[in-house]
């Protein structure tokens, strides 16, 4: 076996395992075409003093943001271009681990190869610097493209705010007990672009964990990988439960109001 950072860091490798496990389901799930999708973990709790020196295997390269809340942290990013059915089986080979330099504004290459992150970094490490900045214990970030949920944004009334989140909370209670801050859209703005990253942060700032890219994708962010994978994952149930429903040919009925105040009592969830 070729050295890796991995070898003899059990929690570290325990985190890349989970990230490659939920790279695997994305790409079963048919949620990960072609190189679809982004994960970026901030890894910098499993991070040992020998870790810390050691040398980078790229040169420094800009970020293209200052992110002050990112100082000393360190990052598990997807490659760019990268498949998310490759990274399943080869984290370390489809995807790399960075830390940002002291000045924050710059990011190396530390381990295992010189992988290129995603093209999203800028977009992600925003993320992660206004969740560091405002003192959340989120330290993953799951971009992909849910064909059921993507479909329901090619609709009008289901782009407008919380007719979705009602919605899909009404198909079955685990959605609104697991998904508890509903889905944040955003209407459509070019891929991977600034006004993209900032419509994403400014929704999640309204206080939502999973945030609809019109006819594009979701974002999600969570604790860790598999937590952020499983809102999406309850959302996305929902949704075919609904178009399960229409196939029937009956419009579903949802939950009532009454049952869902009732669920949000019972299990002291948000909102
Ligand atoms: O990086 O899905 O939106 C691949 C994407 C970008
Ligand atoms: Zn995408």
């Amino acid at each position: 076996m070729k050295h890796s950072i991995l070898d003899n860091r059990p929690e570290l490798s325990s985190a890349i395992l989970q990230i490659a496990e939920t790279a695997g389901y994305l790409w079963e799930k048919g949620w990960a075409e072609r190189n679809g999708g982004n994960i970026t973990v901030n890894i910098t709790e499993y991070v040992d003093e020998q870790m810390k020196a050691l040398p980078a295997i790229s040169q420094t390269r800009a970020i293209g943001a200052f992110l002050p809340h990112l100082k000393g942290c360190w990052f598990y990013c997807k490659g760019t271009q990268k498949r998310m059915r490759d990274l399943a089986r080869d984290p370390m080979a489809n995807g790399s681990i960075i830390r940002i330099t002291d000045d924050c504004a710059h990011y190396e290459i530390v381990a295992d190869q010189a992988v290129a992150p995603t093209s999203e970094l800028p977009s992600h490490l925003s993320v992660h610097d206004y969740l560091l900045g405002k003192g959340s214990p989120y330290r993953a970030s799951l971009h992909t493209h849910p064909i059921e949920l993507v479909a329901m944004t090619h609709c009008r009334k289901f782009m407008e705010k919380d007719v979705a989140t009602k919605l899909l909370w009404s198909m079955i209670p685990e959605t609104k007990a697991f998904c508890p801050r509903g889905l944040g859209m955003v209407p459509y703005l070019m891929p991977g672009g600034v006004e993209l990253a900032e419509a994403t942060i400014r929704t999640i700032d309204e206080d939502y964990d999973v945030v609809m890219w019109e006819k594009h994708g979701v974002f999600a962010i969570d604790t860790d990988i598999m937590s952020a994978f499983d809102q999406i994952d309850v959302l996305n149930k929902a949704a075919q439960i609904y178009i399960a429903g229409k196939n029937m040919g009956f419009e579903p009925e949802g939950m009532s109001e009454a049952q869902m105040k009732d669920l949000s009592e019972t299990f002291g969830l948000p909102k």
